[in-house]
């Protein structure tokens, strides 16, 4: 396993899951909202916050969005300052337990302000964009944001 961070990044990197686990260990709790309808409250997740990632890469100013790649092709697109945003974060255990492979092992995003699609598990790579490239949920008719609060479910929300 590695995670791959490229695109529009003045530091391409190819990170290990200890150089993932050299960062500053974050913890945040929070509530999931899947598009569908179902949430699930209060959980905590140990991570590293995804703005330390990409400082540490350098994002280049043209960038203005963020695809996230999963394993076998799987991809979700979100924009820049979603992925900044203070409780944005990649991460590797729930509740004190390392995540299992069913929920995104070793690694997933979790962005609490967003629908749950976008906390892609399984994470493989981070890619930052100029343009905003609608990832798999995306071009099949999902929000290219997806602001639970603003109920932005499909394209047109
Ligand atoms: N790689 C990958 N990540 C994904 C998905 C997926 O199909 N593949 N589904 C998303 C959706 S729609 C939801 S609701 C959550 C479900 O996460 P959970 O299985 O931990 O509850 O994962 C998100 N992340
Ligand atoms: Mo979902």
């Amino acid at each position: 396993w590695n995670l791959q961070v490229y695109g529009l990044v003045d530091h391409p990197m190819l990170l290990s899951f200890e150089d993932v686990k050299a960062f500053p260990q974050y913890e945040s709790k929070n509530d999931i909202h899947c598009v569908t309808g179902w949430s699930r409250l209060d959980n905590v997740w140990q991570g590293v916050r995804a703005r330390d990632i990409a400082e540490k890469a350098g994002v280049k100013k043209e960038a203005g969005y963020v695809i996230l790649h999963a394993e076998e092709g799987w991809t979700t697109n979100l924009p820049l300052d979603d992925f900044l945003a203070e409780t944005s974060l990649l991460a590797y255990a729930h509740h004190g337990e390392p995540l299992t492979p069913e929920h995104g092992f070793p690694l997933r995003g979790v962005f609490p302000h967003l629908y749950f699609w976008k906390s892609a598990k399984w994470l493989r790579g981070i890619q930052f964009t100029k343009e905003n490239h609608p990832g798999f949920w995306e071009q099949n008719g999902y929000h290219m944001r997806g602001d639970p609060w603003q109920n932005q479910r499909f394209t047109w929300d």
